[in-house]
């Protein structure tokens, strides 16, 4: 891959998820030389250091079990900012989180960005739940099982900044969903997402729906950001989750994704979400998602431009 301009952007957002930990993330993947690695693949990396969130606001909300969305709304403003920022900069921001409440900024961020580009922002969602819940069908009220429903412009957000770019439901995919409550269920439905169960990666392999998906961002000369939350993974490899699901993509398949990923240049901006470092074995789940952002940014077993398989 060719040599890119990355910025790393710390999002310390633990608001959105039920256990505390989050917090911890940013700087665990500094500690696991995230930014070193991907010097060593020939990039030109920034740290920006860590986000602050804008000054908390009275926002409320009629469903009782939502907690912190005062948290969770000066996070979006200045995660928003942030991202649209980096995206004018930087040829491939990395957001660290982090809670995934984070994607409620940085993806209309960065789509605010390609919108000035005329180009529309597609979103890769790698994770077990769809977190497609608005905020009147919450029932555990962690506010990182909304940001999808959010930012493909969904109605019920009055309470979130109002958006400059939603995503069209159109341009989502989501790979390894294996947890899906019943409000999901119909609102993906309601709205043909892609989404690709575990189930369906069982019987046809990761490959066959990211390839499709590919195709269609480069028919579309579209943006990509993509969105990997800690428990896309297989919990034995990847502990450090709050919201563990047994039956998750396993090593090869997580590096399958990203190799397939950089090889189509297509990826613009990344989140690492969810890990939660109070939960980790001696650093091993931040060593592994760093890895996988190192297969999506070039590092490969064999130095060949071309493939015979
Ligand atoms: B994550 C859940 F009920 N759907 O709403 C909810 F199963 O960012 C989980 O993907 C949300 O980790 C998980 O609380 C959010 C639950
Ligand atoms: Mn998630
Ligand atoms: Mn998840
Ligand atoms: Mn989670």
């Amino acid at each position: 891959m060719t040599s890119k301009t990355c910025t790393l952007i710390g999002a310390p957002v633990q608001s959105g998820a039920s256990q505390p930990g989050c917090v911890m993330g940013p700087d665990a993947y500094r500690t696991a030389r995230l930014a070193e690695t991907l010097r060593d693949l020939g990039h030109e990396v920034s740290d920006l250091g860590n986000v602050a969130h804008e000054p908390l606001q009275n926002v409320t909300h009629k469903n009782a079990a939502i907690h912190d969305l005062p948290q969770t709304v000066a996070w979006a403003v200045a995660l928003e900012q942030a991202a649209f920022d980096a995206a004018q900069t930087s040829e491939m921001p990395i957001f660290l989180g982090g809670d995934h409440s984070l994607s409620i900024g940085t993806v209309p961020g960065v789509a605010r960005h390609w919108q000035q580009h005329d180009r529309p922002l597609f979103v890769l969602w790698l994770d077990a739940h769809p977190d497609f819940h608005t905020l009147e069908t919450t029932t555990s009220g962690n506010l990182h099982g909304t940001p999808v429903a959010y930012f493909s412009g969904l109605p019920g957000f009055e309470a979130y900044p109002k958006l400059a770019a939603p995503i069209d439901p159109a341009n989502l995919c989501m790979l390894g969903i294996r947890s899906v409550d019943p409000a999901e269920n119909a609102a993906l439905d309601a709205n043909s997402v892609d989404v690709s169960d575990m189930r369906a990666i069982d019987e046809h392999g990761i490959a066959a729906p990211l390839r499709a998906f590919l195709e269609r961002v480069r028919a579309a000369d579209g943006a990509l950001h993509v969105s990997l939350d800690v428990d896309f993974l297989e919990p034995s490899i990847a502990p450090a989750v709050g919201t563990t699901v047994p039956g998750g993509a396993t090593f090869r398949e997580a590096h399958l994704v990203m190799e397939m990923l950089c090889d189509s240049g297509l990826v613009t901006s990344l989140d690492m979400v969810e890990l939660n470092p109070f939960l980790d074995e001696r650093g091993r789940t931040a060593s592994l998602m760093v890895d996988l952002c190192a297969s999506l940014m070039g590092r490969k077993v064999l130095d060949r431009q071309t493939r015979r398989f």
